[in-house]
This record gives structure tokens, sequence and C-alpha cells, in this order.
């Protein structure tokens, strides 16, 4: 397993500077660091070459996350925003293969958050996702791209909330570069059994977020992870483990994430950095075995 941190436990709005980030996780002892998508593709050449020529030199794997917004959405009812969705997934895919990231994650099947004060309809949104995403497929593959689907819990999508789901739909895209993607702190609100969630996914398992139930890092709280790392080997998973904390309140992260109290206890930057990296000796201590 190759174990990670998604950059945003230290940001409060969908973009930052990753070249700092990767030289962060570096130091941390991190294998990977997950960047946002979101506003990929409004970077400069000279941006795009910094980071990754920064990731590079200081042996790091990046990985990209992301969550589509509404009018990019491929599930959409509406024609030209499926139309909008595709063409952002190719211009992000274009601009996320140039950084050499190799895996993207997140509700590339829909939108995210979902937005309840309009109907929901599951199954159509079910129908056209699983088609957005076949087509995005292709062009993704091309690029050596896989896209991870992301079961996430009821109050943030309603198309997949849990690993069986998650599989069903990725079954029936029927596309080797599409994997089902988990998250604990999702997984503890929708899974009758998280070990049994994770041997539900088994090898369609692409990647993996990791966090407590209030999203603080492995470690912190009362996830299982016992048996999640006892899950994790029995299926064999040789995939990306990326811890995705939330500690801090404030900007479009804490408004998004839903963060409206501090979980940091006002930790400095350096008080960040050290729970992190204890953080990432215990997953591997609890998950690798
Ligand atoms: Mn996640």
């Amino acid at each position: 397993m190759k174990f990670g941190i998604y950059y945003a436990y230290w940001e409060q709005e969908w973009v930052g500077d990753f070249k700092y980030y990767i030289e962060k996780a570096a130091k941390l002892g991190f294998d990977i660091l997950e960047i946002a998508a979101h506003q990929i593709t409004t970077y400069s050449d000279k941006q795009i070459e910094e980071i990754r020529s920064a990731a590079k030199a200081n042996n790091v794997l990046l990985t990209a996350g992301i969550g589509p917004t509404a009018d990019k959405n491929l599930s959409s009812a509406d024609p030209a925003i499926r139309e909008r969705g595709k063409k952002f997934f190719t211009e992000t895919l274009t601009q996320i293969a140039r950084l050499e990231v190799r895996a993207i994650g997140g509700a590339l099947h829909s939108y995210w958050p979902a937005d309840y004060t309009k109907p929901v309809d599951k199954m159509g949104d079910w129908q056209r996702g699983a088609d957005g995403v076949r087509e995005i497929s292709k062009f993704a593959e091309e690029l050596g791209i896989t896209l991870n689907i992301e079961v996430l819990n009821r109050f943030e999508n309603f198309v997949l909330n849990t690993a069986e789901e998650g599989v069903a739909f990725v079954r029936q895209v029927g596309r080797p570069n599409v994997k089902v993607m988990l998250d604990t702190f999702h997984m503890n609100i929708e899974e009758d059994s998280i070990g049994g969630a994770i041997r539900t996914a088994g090898p369609l398992l692409g990647h993996l977020h990791t966090g407590e139930c209030n999203r603080r890092v492995p470690g912190q709280g009362r996830m299982p992870w016992r048996e999640i790392g006892e899950a994790l080997r029995g299926i064999g998973y040789q995939g990306n483990v990326v811890m995705e904390p939330f500690v801090r309140s404030g900007g479009s992260v804490g408004n998004d994430i839903r963060v409206w109290r501090d979980l940091s206890n006002k930790a400095s930057e350096q008080k960040l950095d050290r729970d992190a990296m204890e953080s990432l000796r215990f997953s591997r201590f609890m998950l690798e075995g």
C-alpha cells in the first residue's frame, strides 16, 4: 500500500500551493499528495511544470480529487450540462496527465455536494452517470488515468451510498480503468460492516480515503482500524490509502465539508504536521499489519 494525504487538511480553499504541500508531504514521510483538480485547468504551463518537477524531485506520487459542481454534472437530466461536464473532464484529465497523475477520485459520476432543495431522480442520474463515466473513461484510458468513483454518504449525494451500489455501478460501466472508491467517513454512516464493505468492493477497490467519524486524522477517534486493516489485507489491497482529514472551519473547504467548529484545538501548522506524521505511522501499522 502507498500512503498519502489530501492537501486540504492545511487549506481553506479548493486550490493551494501544491509545490509547498508536495515538499511538506515528502518531509512528513508520505508517498502521495492528493491535490484538488477543481481549478487545475486555470494553471499556466509554468505552474504545471513546477508542480510536476517538484513531485519528481521529492519522489511524491500525485493523485487528484474532485467534486464536480452542479453545472458540470455528467448525470444531469439537462443534455447541455452533461456536455459541459464532458468538456470539463476532457480538459481536467488532459491537465492532470501533464502532472503525471494516474488516479482521480470523487463524485465523478454525479455532482457534489447534492442540492436537496431539488427533486432527486436516483435511477435516472445513475443511468446517465454510468453512460457519462463510460464515455470519459475512454479518453482517461488513453492518458493512463484510472477513474475512482467515490461512494458518499446520503447527506452529500444520493446515487451511490454503499459499497454494494458502487460495485454495481462500476460493473455497469464495465471499463478496466473505472474502479470503486471507498471512504471510511462515509462508510461509517452507511455500511452495516466496514470490513464487509471493503470485501464487497474486493478487486474493484481502486482508491481508499481514510479519516475518523468526525474527520480527524486516523488514530484520533473510534474508527475500527484493526477491522479495516484485516479487510484490506484480506482482499490483497495494494492501492493507495489517502487520509482526508478536515479539522478547521472557514473558507470554501470548511463550508462545503460542514466544519462548524475547530476540531484542531487551534493547532499551529507545526502541530497539524506532527498530527499527520503520527497518523501516518499509525495508519501503516494498523493497515499494513
Ligand atoms: Mn473522500
